[in-house]
């Protein structure tokens, strides 16, 4: 990462001010308004928002109310990509038509989508702003399933999760496929900046929303949002399943730069088991039944492998 700028200690960086209010209709716990805030608190330019359908957008602009106090857009469930692009590139030419007047601040164009409307529905209008090159950062809030809707899987649900169309029981371990790498891909664009964070890891995620807001292009963020209602645990627990989700390397932290350049950002000093990771969830509870047993263990080995892969690329920087 480069030059970024001065990161608020804890103090400064939960009292400063609002332009997500903590009046909304999001359940207890939820990490979504969690990964907002830290977003937004990283940084004091304009702002212009946009939100896909899905949890976040159903439960902070309930009209006539509203939790954001910035400029904030929401269109449909596919394009909250493109509605912010399409606002950078009205921007752009009106800069360039000098009909702009000069702002004391910076404008930046920032979207947030769940995984459903990321890795799935909205998937090709992402790929379109990345290449097209709009100056635009898109985060994915990535809660593994469509949590809005009641819980369907999504190419980002991990296999052996319970979700509502890949349900557990007796003749299923639940959803089959892995995780789609949706940072490889977007990465793939040759886009300046990619990234990986998590809600407990919030030096991180500041450092890397700076950095992503600072360079020029488009910049693709995945944030890891435990949902307490769809991954079934305690809503108490949201910073403790973070914790255990990337102190297991379930959800390793790493940043690609220019497409190819990786650099892993956090390396647990303690490794923990991925077992504890999934035994603290409901949406993994069958995996540890006798006949769904051999499942954790090729998690294990799983997230070894690719652990083992993103530090070959580390060293290798191809
Ligand atoms: C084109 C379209 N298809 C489906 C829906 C219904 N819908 C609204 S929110 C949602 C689920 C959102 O899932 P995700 O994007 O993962 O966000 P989350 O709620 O999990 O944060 C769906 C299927 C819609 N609004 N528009
Ligand atoms: S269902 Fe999940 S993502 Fe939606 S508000 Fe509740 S905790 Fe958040
Ligand atoms: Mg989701």
């Amino acid at each position: 990462m480069g030059e970024v700028k001065k990161i608020k200690n804890l103090k400064e960086f939960s009292t400063s001010a609002d332009r997500f209010e903590g009046a909304n209709l999001l359940c207890p716990g939820c990490a979504h308004s969690i990964i907002v805030r830290e977003v937004l608190n990283a940084t004091n330019d304009d702002l212009i928002l946009a939100s896909s359908t899905g949890c976040l957008e159903v439960c902070t602009a309930v009209y006539p109310y509203t939790s954001w106090d910035a400029s904030w857009i929401h269109i449909g469930f596919e394009n909250g990509s493109t509605a912010v692009a399409g606002a950078e590139a009205m921007y752009q030419a009106l800069k360039k038509k000098g009909r702009l007047k000069q702002p004391d601040r910076s404008t930046k164009f920032v979207a947030f989508g769940g995984d459903g409307a990321s890795y799935d529905i909205g998937f090709q209008w992402i790929s379109g702003c990345m290449e097209r090159g709009h100056d635009m950062m898109y985060i994915v809030l990535d809660n593994e399933v469509y949590a809005n809707t009641g819980g369907q899987r999504s190419s980002a649900t991990p296999i052996g999760a319970s979700a509502t169309t890949s349900p557990a029981g007796r003749k299923s371990y639940g959803e089959k496929k892995n995780k789609k790498d949706m940072v490889a891909i977007m990465a793939a664009h040759n886009i300046p900046y990619s990234a990986q964070v998590a809600p407990n890891k919030w030096k991180d995620m500041v450092k890397k929303i700076q950095h992503g807001l600072n360079v020029e292009g488009p910049v693709f963020i995945n944030a890891m949002s435990p949902c307490t209602t769809e991954w079934k645990f305690d809503p108490k627990d949201t910073m403790m399943i973070s914790d255990l989700a990337t102190d297991s390397l379930v959800f390793p932290l790493y940043e690609i730069i220019d497409g190819h350049e990786l650099n892993i950002t956090y390396r647990p000093k303690h490794k923990v088991p991925v077992e504890e990771y999934l035994a603290a969830q409901g949406r993994f509870k069958h995996l540890f039944k006798a006949e769904y047993k051999h499942m954790i263990k090729e998690w294990q080995d799983r997230v070894d492998a690719t652990w083992e892969s993103l530090q070959r690329r580390e060293e290798a920087r191809v």
